[in-house]
């Protein structure tokens, strides 16, 4: 089987010190984290970054002040800004860290509930915007689905053109309004994919390591850190997401899958 790509989601925009104090807000802490997480087995650092009291910011300049902290400690890692941003932004804050070129970013396929009031906001317009936006800078996107529609959306969307095969989705499943974090619902939203597609999955809250294991079994890749989770275990918080990491490549090793270095991770997404 192919070799397995971890993504760290080392910070997302909801998640605080509150939930877990190993939250990383500054930029050391940011690279910290993300240097713990490459050293455990990621290949992907998806980022967020946040000002230093927390507040999530898509500032195009944070950004890259987080960039280049991180390549300093961990030059060869991918890594995958953000364009979800948090609930709330407007699409010219969203794109803002496109402008610096990274080799991928995500591309969120659809519109849904985020609990409570929250509603994370994607329409037509806007992922054909935010898609436009990431060829034109010849960024890979990952395609962020909630959904099963959404899979739908990318799949109308290559097919006007605004995306290109080979697509490389991310599942996230366990959202409170999106799809649950359930075999059945992974073998579904998997088996939904056009041929030569390569996807990860992203479990929430307790769904994650069960949906590392399913998604190392299926031959697909794993996304696993604080944005999703903030538990090692049950009432065990992670002190860094390179805990997390090292477990997700523990399962894998045990289940007889290697870990994708940031070079093969290129190749298996035809990023080089
Ligand atoms: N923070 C969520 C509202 C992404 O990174 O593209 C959206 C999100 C998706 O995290
Ligand atoms: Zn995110």
């Amino acid at each position: 089987m192919e070799k397995l790509i971890i993504t760290a989601c080392i910070c997302g925009a909801e998640v605080t010190k509150e939930h877990n104090p190993a939250v990383p807000y500054t930029v050391k802490e940011i690279a910290k984290e993300a240097k713990s997480a490459y050293d455990a087995g990621a290949a992907i650092i998806h980022l967020h970054v946040r000002e230093d009291d927390g507040t999530p910011t898509q500032s195009k300049d944070r950004f890259e002040e987080c960039i280049k902290a991180i390549k300093e400690v961990c030059p060869e890692v991918i890594i995958q800004p953000s364009t979800g941003g948090a609930v709330g932004m407007s699409n010219e804050e969203r794109l803002a860290p496109t402008d610096l070129k990274p080799e991928m970013a995500t591309l969120d396929c659809g519109t849904c509930n985020f609990g409570g009031d929250e509603i994370f906001v994607n329409t037509e317009n806007m992922i054909k915007e935010f898609a436009e936006n990431m060829n034109e800078r010849g960024i890979k996107p990952e395609i962020e689905v909630f959904d099963k529609g959404m899979v739908d959306m990318a799949i109308r969307l290559e097919k006007k053109g605004y995306l290109k095969k080979p697509m490389h989705f991310d599942f996230v499943m366990g959202v409170n309004g999106g799809i649950s974090g359930t075999p059945r619902d992974l073998l579904f939203m998997a088996g939904s994919l056009p041929e030569g597609s390569t996807w990860t999955v992203s479990g929430v809250g307790r769904c994650e390591y069960p949906m590392v294991a399913m998604g190392i079994i299926m031959g697909g890749h794993v996304r696993v850190g604080f944005e999703d989770n903030v538990y090692l275990e049950k009432g065990v918080k992670a002190k860094s997401n390179g805990e997390m990491v090292a477990k997700a490549a523990r399962i894998a090793r045990e289940l007889g899958r290697e870990i994708a270095t940031p070079d093969e991770a290129r190749q298996i997404l035809g990023l080089k």
